[in-house]
């Protein structure tokens, strides 16, 4: 969140995350696992007693082993059963892992993950489960790079594109532009998908709609869909997928086994969008 991209607090028991001037969410923390200034971000990790290992980027809470399938799931099982024959995927940032170890529930051919900050995957690889889970499996290539330049550069072709990036402060920034969404439009298969984070409904509702705005220009399918998170701003989290035709509510295959927050239920349920965020986002023109 903008007004809030400073801080983690100074004291050493205690990691706070400020969602506005006067509320936010705190950890007590246990070990610290590891705290470091990469080139791009403040990198730390620690244990909670109630969340597990917690990973925050800059003060702000990237994912806790106790609630990080609300995300991972909701940002790749929409879009991965929502696509004809998903195998060629993309994903931006994600460094973490956890994006990969649900995609790695398909049987995909090839996976190309593009993080900019080398020294979070070090870090997570070290302190998250994720990354070693996936590494060596089928098709697998981790690049580092800034996801916007690769995407500029990359002739590949992808059927789907997630974009786990963070917050629209630092080395993410340029992931949440008009120019970055034209150009991964281009490397897209005719049925692709492009799945995204788009932050808190809550707390980021004006710039959910600005980004509708050229989401329109770009792409003929444009849907929002929320699911809770319940550490990050609000607890209630937004994503939006993007193509050229395909459709989110036709669900292609089942879910893989073994998940513990996605459904086809919860895929359906997901996209019935909340009021105050269809007040918003009712009128779909096209911005200028
Ligand atoms: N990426 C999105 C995190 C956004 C959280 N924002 C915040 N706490 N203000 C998460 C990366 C996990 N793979």
């Amino acid at each position: 969140m903008k007004q809030n991209s400073k801080k983690s607090s100074a004291h050493p028991f205690e990691m706070r995350e400020c969602h506005t001037e006067s509320a936010g969410l705190f950890f007590k923390t246990g070990r610290i696992l590891c705290r470091l200034t990469s080139p791009f971000q403040k990198i730390e990790i620690f244990e909670n007693p109630t969340y597990g290992r917690v990973l925050m980027l800059d003060g702000l809470v990237q994912t806790t082993e106790k609630d990080e399938h609300f995300y991972h799931e909701m940002l790749v099982h929409p879009a991965l059963a929502s696509h004809p024959e998903p195998q060629d995927i993309l994903v931006i940032g994600g460094g973490d892992g956890g994006v990969l170890k649900e995609i790695y529930k398909y049987p995909i051919r090839e996976c190309c993950l593009v993080e900019i900050d080398a020294l979070v995957m070090e870090a997570a690889e070290k302190y998250f489960p994720w990354l070693p889970q996936v590494k060596g499996k089928k098709g697998l290539s981790l690049i580092v790079e800034d996801g916007r330049k690769f995407i500029e550069q990359t002739d590949r072709m992808f059927d789907v594109v997630i974009i786990d990036s963070s917050d629209p402060v630092g080395p993410s920034s340029v992931l949440h532009e008009k120019t970055f969404f034209e150009r991964i439009k281009k490397r897209l298969n005719p049925s692709g998908i492009v799945a995204g984070q788009m932050g808190s409904p809550l707390f980021d509702l004006p710039e959910i709609k600005k980004k509708q705005g050229f989401f329109l220009n770009i792409f003929p399918v444009v849907r929002f869909y929320t699911g809770p998170v319940p550490t990050y701003p609000g607890g209630l989290w937004s994503y939006v997928f993007l193509s050229e035709k395909a459709r989110p509510l036709d669900i292609r295959r089942e879910p893989p086994p073994d998940l513990k927050f996605y459904t086809r239920e919860v895929h359906e349920a997901a996209f019935a969008l909340p009021q105050f965020m269809k007040d918003e986002l009712s009128d779909k023109k096209p911005a200028d």
